[in-house]
């Protein structure tokens, strides 16, 4: 047998070399059986997996051990750049083989067996893989961009490598899937399979998409979802403690749990058909628990020695499920133990020389190579996609139209509310996409809150306006699933504050897929947020969070703060009209504090009310993302004030009263805060050369910073102020004015520039 290997004086750990002999000296030690079986024969009593599927499954299993050692030797000349390998999770071939290759596949990163069983070929699977662990640009799925398991046309989704946050998109994959009348990319019958690691397993992202697996399934909604946990028993070094993943998963209400040995083949392959049989047959869901183990560490540079005893490093190896397959293969009498050494070292060839091969591949070469995919944009395209909506919406669709609205056309009815006029469009929006679905807490029945999605699930039913679970986490899971399967979901965040347990949904996983599937795979989106502050009624933090900087920094997220009616209809068009051409993620953030406002200057002067356009102004009120609105207010020719949201009402107000006083002013609602209307601010501040940025946000990481940015490297060289929030929580009740930017403090730094 093998010795373990010493790394100086670390002790012992498993080299590649120690795996590869390992594997020689068992093999050959292998004792020759008394019959023989027939490849179209079971492979061992008792099993469904015939002698023949066994072989490929096999050769599946080789490939993915030989991309471990060629990812450690590429990596031992500084051609590769991962190596956390799939060494003792062969098992989940077999899981490939029980599915069907049309079903979605979200994979564990020790999935390449599970990879090279999907593939077309084994030199196919290779080159993908390796191609990976290079940072080829020719790599398949993300273009060097990261290593993954992903293929559009093996139907394996890329996912991110934070553990567990794949599994509420899997969840809101699955619910997609089996939506009536779903004719999204993949076929009616297809289920939904996601795999994780046993420490995952404990992440709050699993959890969450655990529990509302079991809460769908106890509510009678199909969700045909398989679950793989592949549970080697460590998370890095820290153990899983005995027993509590089978307990913890066994104990989930609505989950179906099954459990095998990972390094047995066929003890996978029996299960794995058993719960995909029935997850597809009950469109339920199900988890399927597999024990494997972990071969040569955590990655490449874990000395796993360090917090592993010797004896559980080879209590590991005596289950590797390499020579567990050739045990069975050679018992059966499908092959001799030197055909098996022959097999393994024919695929260790054929996968070296694609090493060899693809080490000097081209990488990305600059920045517009790397960034191509990340969010592209066709504005003329969103710009047609309106017309087109709006040419149906008069034409055939008129009827339709007046139905939803209960013969009730909001363009008849008078002037509109912020909160009124979002629920028309989102009206329009449900009338003439027929992938769009509006969801959330209390957007259903109660109508939301603040009342914005009133009436909707009565006009539309509750397929494609219901309420969830409390859990944003889950919300934008099922957001993330259903754009995947070619839907236009809408969620709804119910406040901002409660988006930031949520976010990384929205920052790791909308707004990377694209990046890391070279556009391959798109997860459209309009999320609806109510935030900011200066409520008068409900005061407090979290229901008055002035923060956007979270969501400012997300590349290619596009984030709209709409103020007033007026531009709210035409902004969220174009948000759905840029998620359903370009398959933007869109962050629609809604002022709560001017949902219901009515006047601008004077009580009763309705200002802040807007006439809804009916479908003959859509074109000509188009608003292209990233385009900001200035108001002209007197000669315009003295202060540029810079706001958005209500400091637009606010910017508004002091500027009337400046214009009174013979002081022009153009104040500028920049409407998207992501990206920044870069150059409209530029020409706007340039006109007067004074310049106030009138930001609700906080002094410290506020929309404000960004602005001041923009100026400098648009080469403006006037006089700027800036006022801002402090930074501090909001708190309750009056003391909310003593850090909120009010108009005072407009005035004051109007004021100051105009007297320079
Ligand atoms: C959210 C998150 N936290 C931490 C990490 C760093 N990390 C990468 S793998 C890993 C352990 C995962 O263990 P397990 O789920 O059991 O999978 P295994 O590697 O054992 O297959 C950790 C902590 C991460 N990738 N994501
Ligand atoms: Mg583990």
């Amino acid at each position: 047998m093998a010795r373990l290997a010493h790394v100086g004086n670390a002790g012992p750990v498993t080299t590649p070399q120690n795996l590869d002999e390992r594997f020689r000296n068992a093999v050959s030690a292998l004792p020759l059986p008394e019959g023989r079986r027939a490849p179209g024969d079971a492979v061992r009593d008792g099993t469904t997996l015939t002698g023949a599927r066994a072989l490929e499954l096999f050769d599946a299993q080789l490939a993915s051990r030989h991309l471990d050692l060629a990812a450690r030797w590429l990596r031992s000349f500084n051609e590769g750049f991962y190596t956390i390998g799939s060494s003792g999770h062969e098992g989940n071939a077999a899981v490939a083989a029980a599915l069907l290759p049309t079903d979605p596949a979200l994979l564990h990163y020790r999935s390449a067996a599970f990879f090279s069983a999907r593939a077309k070929s084994l030199p196919d699977a290779a080159r993908d893989v390796l191609r990976g662990v290079v940072a080829s640009a020719h790599e398949p799925i993300a273009g060097g961009r990261h290593k993954v398991f992903g293929s559009a046309d093996l139907n394996i989704v890329p996912t991110t490598s934070t553990v567990g946050s794949h599994l509420p998109r899997a969840v809101g994959l699955a619910f997609a899937l089996a939506r009536p009348g779903a004719d999204g990319r993949w076929p009616r019958d297809a289920i939904a399979v996601a795999s994780f690691g046993d420490a995952s397993a404990n992440h709050a992202a699993a959890t969450a998409a655990l529990n509302s697996a079991g809460w769908f399934e106890h509510t009678g909604v199909p969700l045909p979802l398989l679950l793989i946990c592949e549970d080697n028993g460590l998370g890095i070094s820290v153990p899983t403690p005995d027993g509590w993943l089978a307990a913890m998963l066994r104990s989930r209400p609505g989950l179906r749990y099954s459990a095998a040995d990972g390094c047995d083949l066929t003890a996978t392959y029996d299960a794995a058909i058993e719960a995909v049989g029935y997850v597809r047959r009950e469109r339920r869901p199900a988890v399927l628990h597999l024990s494997t183990v972990r071969l040569m560490g955590h990655a490449g540079a874990d000395a796993e020695v360090a917090y592993r005893t010797a004896d559980e490093i080879n209590r590991d190896l005596e289950r590797d499920p390499l020579i567990a397959t050739a045990r069975l293969l050679v018992e059966a009498g499908l092959l001799g133990p030197e055909e098996v050494i022959g097999r393994y070292d024919e695929v260790g060839w054929q996968v070296r020389k694609v090493a060899e091969e693809v080490l000097g591949e081209p990488k990305l070469a600059n920045v517009a190579e790397v960034v191509a995919p990340l969010a592209p944009r066709r504005p003329l395209r969103a710009a047609h996609k309106i017309t087109e909506v709006a040419t149906r919406a008069l034409g055939p669709g008129a009827a339709a139209r007046s139905r939803a609205f209960g013969g009730k056309l909001p363009e008849q009815t008078g002037p509109l509310t912020l909160a009124q006029t979002i629920n028309a469009t989102l009206t329009d929006a449900l009338a003439y996409e027929p992938g769009a679905l509006v969801f959330g807490e209390d957007v259903g029945r109660k109508g939301g809150v603040y009342g914005v999605t009133k009436h909707l699930q009565e006009r539309f039913g509750d397929e494609r306006v219901f309420d969830t679970l409390l859990d944003e986490t889950t919300i934008l899971g099922l957001a993330l699933g259903a754009g995947l399967d070619g839907l236009l979901p809408v969620p709804e965040i119910q406040y901002l504050a409660y988006l930031h347990n949520a976010e990384d949904q929205l920052r790791g996983e909308a707004a990377t897929m694209s990046f890391f599937s070279s556009g391959a795979y798109r997860n459209p989106m309009v999320v609806r947020v109510a935030g900011l502050a200066y409520q008068q009624a409900f005061g407090g933090h979290f229901h008055n969070d002035n923060s956007v900087a979270v969501l400012r920094d997300i590349p290619g997220l596009v984030l709209a703060v709409p103020s007033r009616p007026s531009d709210a209809a035409p902004m969220l068009r174009s948000c759905l009209a840029s998620a359903a051409s370009d398959g933007s993620v869109c962050v629609f953030l809604e002022p709560i504090a001017l949902y219901h406002t009515r006047d601008l200057y004077q009580q009763g002067d309705n200002e802040w009310l807007a006439p809804y356009s009916g479908p003959g102004a859509w074109t000509t009120e188009h608003v292209p993302i990233g385009r900001a609105r200035t108001y002209p207010l007197g000669n315009a020719q003295d202060l540029t004030i810079i706001t958005y949201g209500n400091g637009l009402r606010m910017s508004l107000r002091v500027a009337a009263q400046l214009a009174e006083q013979g002081y022009g002013s153009r104040v500028v609602d920049l409407r998207w805060l992501n990206p920044l209307p870069v150059n409209d601010l530029v020409r706007e501040a340039g006109a007067t050369g004074r310049v106030l940025i009138v930001d609700e946000t906080r002094r410290s990481g506020g929309v404000g910073e960004g602005v001041l940015a923009a100026l400098v490297d648009g080469g403006f060289v006037g006089a700027a102020r800036r006022i801002a929030s402090a930074d501090s929580l909001i708190p309750l009740g009056p003391a909310a004015q003593h850090v909120l930017v009010g108009e005072d403090a407009i005035t004051q730094g109007a004021r100051a520039l105009l007297a320079r």
